[in-house]
């Protein structure tokens, strides 16, 4: 069987103007950010991704977050429409870039959608609805999927910005969440695994079977090994300060 690839892209000099909702700390270090990123990328290398660098011209602040301007599901991308206007014009670039590649449908207005708020399981698809992805926006995503024969499960979000800040999948019937942001009846069937008091939690789980941590989250790293998953750590600190995790730094064909 091929090998699942990893999509990415590169981390512009205006990336040290990003969208934040973080109170202000130091500011972001782009040439740092760069070599996290290239560490972020071995990391999905050595866990078993084949990657791929989208490098069509940009120069979008927030580009590098590449997970939340498009859905991959079987053979079709999912163009979204981000919930914010200063994002949307990195939409084009990533669509037409793998073109050639997948069927291509997309959310359009009044819908709003992000990446980051689609969540892949057991072949359904949980969909948040937080500040950036809409009613509409999921009913469009819901229209789509049911095409290919995919449920869609909307999930009321609150307090962070995305569903995958706040729960993340370390297997077909495990995940890992901070309590507090979703009814977690919506998962029903699965088994979570909550980690309180170290804010959002996105982890990244590897072909291999490991789960990719941020290094800045020790409770996380504990609660995974614990469980009995292999962790690879990797510091991404300048993401984090623009509110970004693991899984937006990446576009995968091995969603869901
Ligand atoms: C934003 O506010 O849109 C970016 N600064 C962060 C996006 C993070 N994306 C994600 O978690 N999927």
């Amino acid at each position: 069987m091929s090998r699942p690839l990893a999509f990415v892209r590169s981390v512009p000099d205006s990336f040290a103007r990003a969208l934040t909702g973080v109170a202000p700390g130091s500011a972001i270090d782009v040439a740092l950010a760069r070599e996290q990123h290239q560490q972020y990328i071995a990391c999905l290398a050595g866990g078993g991704f084949g990657i791929e660098r989208l490098d069509t011209p940009f120069d979008f602040p927030d580009g590098p977050f590449i997970e939340d301007v498009a859905v991959l599901l079987i053979g079709t991308l999912v163009s979204t429409r981000p919930g914010v206007p200063s994002r949307r014009g990195e939409v084009t670039g990533v669509g037409e870039a793998l073109a050639a590649r997948f069927e291509l449908r997309s959310i359009d207005p009044p819908g709003t959608l992000e990446g980051g708020d689609v969540l892949q399981l057991g072949g359904r698809i949980y969909a948040g609805r937080s500040s950036r992805t809409n009613d509409d926006g999921i009913r469009q995503l819901a229209k789509i999927t049911a095409d290919l024969g995919i449920e869609t499960v909307p999930v009321q979000v609150r307090d962070t910005l995305h569903l995958k800040s706040v729960v993340t999948a370390l297997d077909a019937e495990t995940l890992i969440a901070a309590p507090g942001h979703f009814n977690p009846e919506v998962f029903g069937k699965f088994r979570i695994l909550w980690v309180e008091g170290e804010g959002e939690i996105n982890t990244l789980r590897l072909p291999d079977g490991n789960v990719l941590v941020p290094s800045s989250k020790h409770a996380v790293q504990e609660v995974v090994a614990a469980d009995g998953y292999g962790v690879v750590t990797v510091d991404v600190s300048e993401f984090e300060k623009a509110d970004g995790g693991l899984t937006c730094l990446s576009l995968r064909t091995n969603d869901g």
